[in-house]
């Protein structure tokens, strides 16, 4: 075969050589015998330049070039130049390729918003706008009917490397620290995480769930002895409400593991994690980084773990401006963000563990503590004052677990294999489980999780 280049490839090292490259056709200008297209891969694009000549290049090559749809792949065979006149354009190649030959490979159809409509930031129409100049921009249901335009723009492709990173990221250090990756079943008899949001669905006549979360899963796999497991797969919420939070289908990061003598040892684990992930994102994805942040402006978060028991929590949101907060209530979405500020101003970081919750805001596996019951051996992780993780100590006694899940009305007959697996010796363990979308977007600072879903899902959309 030929030798094909990538265009983020191409620079001086290259000059006066022909190269073949396929691409697409991101802009499009024609100016007479001339015709200049600015050819895209992923985020790197470069100017790509026709010149009827008569000899190599015809006026109708010219022609046929200028009448290609934006958006279309060609095969453009050229050879590379240095402009006399340095690129400007950020991320454009800083070479030109003289094209000698041209082919559209597929044709794009009329497009129902522009790339660089959908590209610009917030910040670039509000200047427009007080320059009397109205820019075109493009909303988030026009966006996600034709996603997989709108994921074309260098925000979303960025946005999406650095999801996987986030993964490996997160994969390669539990790896790391003894960790074994398991797979449990989507299809379960009952809801994981009790309560009202589960897909309910019919499994050959029986009734059945769409997974909540791995959680009695990753417990069992404990109970068998894996003693320190993790999964990355789909969870299932049948969420009612719109929030810029909640989707209805997620990726769970879920890890499992035996525990010695403190729970504290799982969060030395979700800041060795997270170390790894802040670390990684700031070093090796700092081009990713900035192209997000050039539509979506912010500064990458702090990573000085700090551990607040939750009523430390509520003492500090009283100093700080709300003397009645329920000291035994879960903290809603205000109360989270106030106390992510104030923790961010004492302490200097965006990320924090917040652990002892009150028993009663916690799932009916939960630990409670052994000097006051009204507590739990949990936690929840924030960034940016928002809810990243949640976990805990379980209990691994069948005894107290058929109590707790009686007094919050879980019907036994739906968990009874997972009540069992602990009357064989069970021991003390303990988890997590991360919200991919939520990391991605909280990290980046960005305003809703459906930006850091490839294909979201919720109340209202199932396709595409
Ligand atoms: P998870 O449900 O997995 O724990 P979460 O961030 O939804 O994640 P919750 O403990 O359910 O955490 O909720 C925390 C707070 O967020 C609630 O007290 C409530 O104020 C707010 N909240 C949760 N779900 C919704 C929702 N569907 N609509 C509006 N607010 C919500
Ligand atoms: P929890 O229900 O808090 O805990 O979920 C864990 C993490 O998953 C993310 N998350 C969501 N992300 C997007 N859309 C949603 N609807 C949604 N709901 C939750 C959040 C949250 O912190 N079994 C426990 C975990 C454990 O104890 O190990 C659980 O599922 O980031």
């Amino acid at each position: 075969g030929r030798a094909w280049h990538k265009v983020e490839s191409l620079g001086k090292d290259l000059s006066e050589q022909k190269v073949l490259v396929r691409a697409r056709i991101h802009t499009t200008r024609g100016k007479g015998k001339s015709a200049f297209l600015v050819l895209r891969q992923r985020t790197a694009t470069v100017q790509a330049v026709l010149f009827a000549d008569d000899q190599i290049v015809s006026k109708g090559m010219v022609k046929y070039a200028t009448q290609i749809p934006k958006e279309s792949i060609v095969d453009v065979e050229g050879v590379i130049t240095v402009p006399q006149q340095p690129i400007e354009a950020c991320s454009q190649r800083d070479v030109e390729l003289q094209v000698t030959a041209i082919h559209a490979v597929s044709r794009a159809a009329a497009l129902p918003f522009e790339l660089v409509d959908a590209s610009r930031s917030e910040e670039e129409v509000r200047a427009a706008a007080e320059r009397g100049e109205i820019l075109p921009t493009v909303g988030q249901d026009l966006r996600l009917d034709n996603r997989f335009l709108d994921l074309r723009t260098p925000a979303n492709q960025a946005i999406f490397r650095v999801q996987s990173a986030v993964c490996q990221l997160f994969k390669n250090t539990l790896l790391a620290e003894g960790f074994q990756e398991i797979h449990t079943p989507k299809l379960i008899a009952g809801a994981s995480e009790g309560g009202a949001a589960v897909f309910r669905l019919d499994y050959m006549g029986t009734p059945a769930c769409l997974a909540q979360s791995p959680q009695l899963y990753k417990q069992m796999a404990i109970c068998a002895d894996f003693d320190r497991v993790f999964e990355v797969g789909p969870v299932f919420r049948a969420e009612l409400s719109f929030t810029h939070r909640h989707l209805c289908e997620f990726m769970g990061l879920d890890f499992e593991m035996a525990i010695h003598e403190h729970y504290f040892e799982v969060l030395d684990v979700i800041e060795k994690v997270f170390g790894a992930i802040f670390d990684g994102l700031s070093t090796k994805y700092a081009k990713e980084l900035e192209f997000i942040a050039q539509q979506y402006p912010f500064q990458v978060p702090t990573f000085k773990p700090v551990r607040l028991t939750f009523p430390e929590g509520i003492a500090l949101l009283q100093e700080g401006g709300y003397p009645d907060v329920d000291p035994f209530g879960d903290l809603n979405t205000e109360l989270e963000r106030s106390l992510g500020r104030i923790v961010k101003e004492k302490y200097g970081t965006d990320f924090f563990i917040l652990h002892r919750y009150p028993s009663a805001v916690r799932p009916f596996y939960t630990m409670p503590c052994a000097d006051d019951p009204a507590y739990s051996n949990s936690y929840d992780v924030f960034i940016r004052g928002e809810e990243i993780i949640s976990g805990a100590q379980r209990i691994h006694d069948p005894d107290l677990l058929v109590e707790r899940a009686t007094a919050c009305g879980i019907p036994l007959d739906t968990i009874q294999s997972y009540i069992d697996s602990f009357k064989l010796g069970a021991p003390p363990h303990g988890g997590a489980g991360v919200g991919l979308e939520r990391v991605v977007m909280l990290y980046c600072g960005l305003n809703n999780i459906r930006k850091t879903s490839m294909f979201p899902r919720d109340p209202k959309r199932l396709t595409p």
